[in-house]
This record gives C-alpha cells, structure tokens and sequence, in this order.
C-alpha cells in the first residue's frame, strides 16, 4: 500500500503568485505541487495534493483520508481564523498533522493569530513562503 502523504490548501490558496505577491511570494499553487511531489519522492512517499475554497469539502476530504493518509499537510487560507467545524474534522484524523501558512500570520492583521487549527495538528510552520511545504513533508517524513 502507498504511502501518501496528503497536502490540502484552502480557500483562495488556487491563487497563489497572482495575489498579494508581496504577502505570498510569486510560486503559484502548481509550483508547490511539484515541490511537494518531489520532496515526497525522495522519501519514497505518494503525493496527493487538492485545493477547494469550499470549507465542507475540505471537510469531506479531510474525512476521506483520515484513516488512510500516511500524513497531512494543511493551508486552510481564511478558515484557519474561523472554522472550528474543520478543526473538529482534522482532531478525528489518525496520522501526523502540518498546518502551513506561507505569510507569517503573527505578524499581520490581530484576527489572523489565532488559529483554531494549531492545537489539533502536531506541528505548524510559518511564514517561510512555500518553502513551508516542503519543509512540511520533510517533516511528516523525519517523523516517521
Ligand atoms: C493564507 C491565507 O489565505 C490567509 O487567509 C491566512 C495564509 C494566511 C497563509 O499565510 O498561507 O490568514
């Protein structure tokens, strides 16, 4: 059975390079797929990355691996400020979980630090660009 470690992105994540390039960096959303496909690859791990801007189906999909995944890397975007919905779906998934956010979210607006994700995921990587990701899987990996 594959290893696969999944990476889901939130809203507005798709548009990655073309928003706020001075918050988020350039590397579009494809960039970070290859990123993530090849650091997986050289741990000999399956990559499985999806995006939605729709918070049931991140749920959905959360729910779906939650059994299966081999680890999970998050970026819920905006949810990540607001859905304790997604939270309660992510405490009920078995394997490791990274939350991720490209921009340091503690040093932005007040309403971007409180995450209610950090405290069910077993380790958060910020404000590293999309290099984060990376380093998330390397993680998930080590961690093994
Ligand atoms: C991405 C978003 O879309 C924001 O809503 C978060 C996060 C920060 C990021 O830095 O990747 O506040």
């Amino acid at each position: 059975m594959p290893r696969t470690v999944v990476v889901l992105n939130g809203p507005n994540l798709n548009l990655l390079g073309e928003r706020e390039p001075e918050i988020y960096g350039h590397e579009t959303l494809a960039d970070v797929v290859v990123l993530c496909e090849r650091a997986a690859g050289a741990h000999g791990l399956q990559l499985d990355a999806r995006q939605s801007n729709h918070e049931g189906v991140l749920i959905d999909w959360v729910q779906e691996v939650r059994a299966t995944a081999y680890g999970l890397v998050i970026n819920a975007g905006g949810l990540t400020h607001t859905s304790v919905a997604l939270r309660d779906a992510l405490a009920a998934v078995r394997c490791p979980k990274v939350e991720v956010h490209v921009s340091d979210i503690h040093r932005r607006e007040p309403f971007r630090s409180h995450s209610y994700l950090t405290d069910v995921c077993d380790h958060v990587i910020i404000g590293r660009g999309v290099a984060g990701y990376v380093e998330a899987v390397d993680w998930l990996a080590a961690r093994a």
